[in-house]
This record gives structure tokens, sequence and C-alpha cells, in this order.
């Protein structure tokens, strides 16, 4: 029966993404703040790598305040189902994919992940009682080609690739729902950030990973795209605080979420050999398949309104954010090679 049940005196989150960087952060975020917390996970996630396999295996937490449910975003009617059954007084939609680069080779998935699934996932949230709080996983990408910098809430979109046009789309329908439904839906117009947890196929992780093995002797040379691109990079735990601070404001809004402080991605490569003293310009080699189709302009984000209104701040800096990735990679692989039998 497909009952919805009372609310509880804790509040309750439902996390779409859950396995992923944010997702992990986000969840560990709202435990720690007595939340009971409700994750989606997609039926192939590989669970036991997983970000998250530390909570599941607490049984303290698994099975009382922290739960997982089986479902693809596609998979409306069990969303529905899920939705019903948690009961969130949150929901956090963090899902889909989230690729800019293999956006370019898979379009129409990225389109129905990214854009169609925020517009059903808002069409369940429509028809829960009143009082749902509810945060979408916006980025800087909707900005694109910008003509000014930094970019704030009023810079108008002008995405460069099938994943910024989606989550255009997702911003802009997240926006038509809160107006003309009167739903409480935040915009978080996040910047790129960084952890020990962000996946490998993003350029940080990949050079920090390929620093670590380079260095331990696993690997000869860092192959990378356009070296010369500028991103605005901040720390993932102090992004998922920005969520939970969007969904406790008084009014629902949008709000960018960034640095403020723009560099390249060779700044990168440069810090994270400095950290293990090796010469980078030995190591760094360009394969033309890691260059885009298109690149967006100088992404770096105003973060003035979040400041002002919610008191969120950036805790760590480039620099710091740089080398707790690569030493976190290098205690990885060390692990890794002492595991290994002569
Ligand atoms: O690329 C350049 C690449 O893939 C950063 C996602 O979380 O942040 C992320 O998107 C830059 C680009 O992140 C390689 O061309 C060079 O200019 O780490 P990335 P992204 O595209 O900025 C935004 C805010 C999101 O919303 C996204 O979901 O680095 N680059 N060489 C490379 N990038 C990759 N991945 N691999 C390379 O070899």
């Amino acid at each position: 029966m497909n009952t919805q049940r009372p609310h509880s005196d804790k509040p309750i989150a439902l996390i779409t993404g859950v396995t992923g960087q944010d997702g992990s952060y986000l969840t560990e975020l709202l435990l720690s703040k007595g939340y009971e917390v409700h994750g989606v996970v997609r039926r192939s996630s590989n669970l036991t790598r997983s970000r998250i396999d530390r909570l599941r295996a607490d049984t303290s937490l698994y099975g009382k305040s922290f739960f997982l449910h089986y479902c693809n975003l596609l998979d409306i009617t069990t969303l529905r189902r899920i939705c019903r059954k948690a009961n969130p007084t949150e929901m956090y939609h963090l899902a889909g994919q989230s690729h800019v680069g293999l956006s370019f080779e898979i379009p129409e998935s990225t389109c129905e992940e990214v854009a169609m699934s925020t517009l059903r996932l808002l069409e369940i949230c429509r028809d829960e009682p009143p009082g749902l709080r509810i945060y979408h996983a916006s980025t800087s990408e909707i900005f694109g080609r910008v003509d000014k910098s930094p970019q704030d809430e009023e810079t108008p979109f002008r995405p460069t690739s099938p994943y910024g046009c989606a989550k255009a789309f997702a911003t802009q329908i997240a926006q038509a729902y809160r107006e003309a439904h009167g739903m409480f839906v935040c915009n978080g117009i996040l910047y790129n950030h960084e952890s020990p947890r962000r996946g490998e196929n993003f350029v940080t992780r990949k050079i920090t990973r390929r620093v670590a093995e380079i260095k331990l002797g696993f690997a000869k040379e860092l192959a990378l795209g356009n070296v010369r691109a500028h991103r605005d990079w901040g720390y993932a735990p102090d992004y998922v605080e920005a969520m939970w601070r969007m969904l406790q404001a008084e009014q629902a809004g949008d709000y960018v979420v960034a640095t403020g402080v723009a560099h390249t991605v060779l700044d990168f490569v440069q810090a994270a050999f400095a950290v293990v003293g090796l010469p980078w310009d030995r190591y760094l080699v360009t394969n033309q398949s890691f260059i885009r189709a298109a690149e967006p302009r100088c992404l770096v984000g105003d973060a003035s309104k979040i400041k002002r209104e919610l008191g969120w701040h950036p805790t760590k800096s480039f620099s710091q954010i740089v080398r707790e990735m690569v030493e976190a990679d290098m205690e990885a692989l060390a692990k890794e090679k002492s595991r290994k039998p002569e």
C-alpha cells in the first residue's frame, strides 16, 4: 500500500545522487545535524566502492537514520513511491550526468537525465503536501559564453555545452515552479568544487591522482586537453553547507556559490607537482582527445548574495585544496601498493 507516513520531529531529507562527491558530504552533514536521510541510488551503482560505504557499514546509522532506495531517475513511478514513503521535509536533487565533455558525446541522455528528470521531480514535489523545500543543483555552466566576470544571479544564461543547456532548462523550470506554484525551490548555482572524493574523470582529480602515480613510480606522464581554461575552484564540503543553508532561508531563491578567484588548469598542474616536489614540465603532455568542442569563457563567481543573506563563506584556499587532494591520493596509492603481493 502506498501510504505516506506522518512527519516525525526530525527533519527528513531525500537526496538524489547520494553516492556522488556532493551527495556523500551532504549526507554526512545532515546526519551530523540530526536529520533522517534517505538516498536514491541508481541500480547500477557500484556500492562496494562508493563514498557512502562507511555510512552503510555503520549499524548505528544504516536502517535507523540513514536509508537507501534503489531507483533510476527515469523510473518516475518508483521515485514517486519513494517520496511518498520517505515523506521528506527537504529534497536535494543532485543526480544526473555531470561531465561536461561527455555531454557532447551523449547529448540526448544528458538532457533526459539533467533537464527532464528535474521537471519530473518537480511534478512529484508539486503533488506533495505543502512545506516541502527543494534544492536544485544548478551550475556555472549555465553562464557559458559570458561577457562579464565575475558572474552573479543576474548574469544571462549562454551555455556552450549540452550539459549547460540542460542545466539552464532545469534552472529556469525550477524558477517557473517557484513563481507559478509558490513552491519553495532554490537553485544553487555552484562553480567547480573539488575534494579527494571528486571523480577521476574531472580534471582536478585526474591531475592529483596522476601526480601521485608519477611520484610513486606507477605512471610516466600526465595527458590533458586545454590547460589554459580558467575555473573558480572551491572546496566541496563548503558547497554542501551552502546547499543546506539555502533550504533554511526564510524565502526560496537562487544563489551563486563560488570563491571569486579564477585559476587556470595549468596553475592546478603546477601546484599539484609542487606538493610532491617534481618539475611539472617534464611530465605534462597534450592529448587532443581531451579538448572539447566548445568551452565557456572565464567562469568566476560573485558569491556576495549568499555571503550577505545566508552568512556562507568558503573555508579553503586553492593551494589548500590542491594539497589535500594530492596528499589523499598519495596515501591511497601507497596503501594499494603495500597491499600488492611481491
Ligand atoms: O574540466 C579542462 C576542461 O571536467 C575543467 C562539473 O562538476 O564543474 C565541472 O565541469 C576544465 C575544462 O570540469 C582535461 O576542458 C583539460 O575547461 O574538471 P572538468 P567542468 O567541465 O568545469 C561544473 C561547475 C559542473 O557543473 C560540472 O558538472 O579542465 N581540461 N584537460 C580537462 N578536463 C577533463 N575532465 N579532463 C582533461 O583531461
